[in-house]
């Protein structure tokens, strides 16, 4: 009898353990049902909810306590580092796992794939450790894009130390993908990330790029209102955000605002000329936008023929009390910038604003220039600087702009005179880097690839510039001494001997000094051009 008893018992244990395997493995089907992403990934075991042998871990009470139900804890934060359960589950890190989260966050806010239109991505892993990222695609509407035939909402990537990947949409996300006017978010538990956007059209008649914001904040400039597209992303997973849209004329006066809902996910894109009367934004002036939450901005601006220019928003925080606008060329038939200053605070301030050449002299008059509180200063030519206004021959060089008393922002938007065939913008920079990263590097028949460097010190700057390939191997490197106030704008076959032919890859810039540098990309022909500012 007790020899019975034994067995019983035992198998009494052995049918509870397995009964609670068996539900632990059902509540894991259910998990995946619910986020089909997590399956074959490392998110898909029993440590999802456990911590090691039956014990629960936060997520796994959270879980218990909801009465079984995911949805009901979709916005804690169960783990308690910052970022809900969902965005864990989504960005494929362990939500009871508290050491475990995103720590690359990257944003693509405009982002296409119709019969004329396409966004291409190129994403570096520029860290020594090998990455896993998870890239989600988003329709206006917040909702996620659904898989489909041919098609999947989101790319699940795992890449080398210092590779880099350069793919349009629809070789991410697979050719049924159909988008026209969303968004992406790349979330990566890996540090080291960094993303590079390119809109273009079928005929390359128009192209161009921005950097992937990594943060998203709730007050942001965007600088141009006239003949611009504006997009606004939210994206918050669970809420809905208010975002009001404030123009402001070149003298700081606020005019009525609009407010606008983005859901959670959501994209916001309006005309400015459907948005505001007509008789506002042709005096110029920008907008601000001021949000509940963080919202990622940007604009294109298409002001003649089919050229576009985008431009990231300038968080309202940002800026400095010294500026440099890395180009500024005028004349010779060639070139044609516009300098845009906007005073990021509400009391007044003097700008003095100096071209310097590539050689490190001054060009024409530094001149001094009063600004109001929230004002905007368009600089459209040299004459500013006592120069003429459409020099016989090229002037290049770069722009030093000071503030007296208040944090100042800036773009800097060049083409060629008619605006017609390229143009492309950057914004100015208050703080130069001494290790820069250009996430996109392109030569060959038909494309170049050119960087500009300004050394805005009182000693000479060693620069190493080094290409590499996609699976990380150097292909080639050159040196650059930048004399002080000096500047170099070349084409990278000029700075890098022996530069193979690439069409995929990335560069690095290293200096002894910090440098304020941008890249510029575009076609042998110029009928496209795009600058990359560094990362
Ligand atoms: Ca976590």
């Amino acid at each position: 009898m007790r020899k019975v008893s034994y067995v019983v018992l035992f198998c009494l244990a052995a049918l509870t353990s397995l009964s609670s395997a068996f539900a632990t493995s059902s509540y894991l089907n259910l998990a995946r049902q619910r986020y089909p992403r997590i399956t074959g990934t490392r998110l898909d075991s029993c440590n999802l909810c456990h911590t090691g042998g039956s014990s629960r871990g936060l997520y796994g009470q959270a879980y218990q306590n909801s009465g079984r139900n995911f949805a009901a804890i979709e916005s804690q934060d169960s783990d308690g580092d910052g970022f809900i359960n969902l965005s864990e589950l989504n960005a494929l890190t362990f939500p009871g796992d508290r050491n475990d989260f995103t720590k690359t966050n990257l944003y693509f806010p405009s982002v296409s794939n119709t019969a004329s239109h396409f966004t291409g991505f190129a994403i570096t892993n520029t860290s020594s450790d090998r990455a896993t990222l998870v890239l989600s695609a988003y329709r206006s509407s917040g909702q996620a894009v659904p898989g489909g035939a041919g098609v999947s909402g989101y790319k699940i990537l795992e890449m080398p130390a210092h590779s880099q990947i350069a793919n349009l949409a629809y070789e991410l996300f697979g050719s049924g993908l159909q988008l026209d006017g969303g968004w992406v978010r790349l979330a990566s538990p890996h540090a080291g990330v960094l993303g590079f956007s390119l809109n273009f059209d079928d005929r390359l008649g128009s192209l161009d790029g921005t950097t992937a914001p990594a943060s998203a904040p709730a007050n942001l400039i965007l600088p141009e209102l006239k003949s611009v597209e504006i997009a606004l992303v939210n994206p918050s997973e669970t809420q809905t955000v208010t975002a009001n849209l404030i123009p402001f004329d070149d003298q700081g006066r606020q005019q009525n605002p609009l407010s606008v809902q983005i859901p959670a996910n959501g994209r916001y894109a309006g005309r400015s000329e459907t948005l505001f009367p007509s008789s506002f934004i042709d005096a110029g002036g920008y907008l601000k936008v001021s949000a509940s939450g963080g919202i990622v901005a940007e604009e294109s601006i298409d002001s003649s023929g089919d050229e576009v220019s985008t431009l990231g928003g300038i968080d309202v925080s940002g800026g400095g009390l010294q500026l440099y606008s890395p180009q500024f060329a005028a004349g010779g038939n060639t070139w044609r910038s516009t300098l845009t200053l906007i005073n990021l605070e509400n009391s007044p301030t003097s700008l003095t604003l100096s071209f310097i050449s590539n050689d490190g002299l001054e060009l024409g008059k530094s001149t001094t220039i009063d600004v109001g509180a929230n004002a905007r200063l368009v600089i459209s030519d040299p004459s500013v600087f006592g120069l003429p206004a459409v020099p016989d021959n090229l002037l290049e060089g770069y722009v030093r702009i000071a503030s007296s008393a208040t944090r100042v922002a800036g773009v800097v938007t060049f083409g060629d005179p008619a605006d017609t065939r390229f143009r492309t913008s950057l914004p100015c920079v208050a703080q130069g880097g001494t290790d820069l990263v250009f996430s996109q590097v392109a030569v060959d028949d038909t494309w170049f690839t050119g960087l500009a460097a300004v050394n805005a010190n009182s000693v000479p700057a060693d620069v190493t510039i080094s290409v590499f390939r996609t699976d990380g191997s150097p292909a080639a490197t050159g040196y650059s001494r930048i004399e002080p106030n000096s500047r170099f704008s070349k084409l990278l076959t000029q700075l890098v001997p022996n530069l193979p032919l690439l069409g995929k890859g990335y560069f690095t810039v290293h200096s002894s000094q910090p440098l304020f540098s941008f890249a510029v990309f575009g076609t042998q022909s110029l009928s496209v051009l795009s600058a990359i500012p560094p990362q």
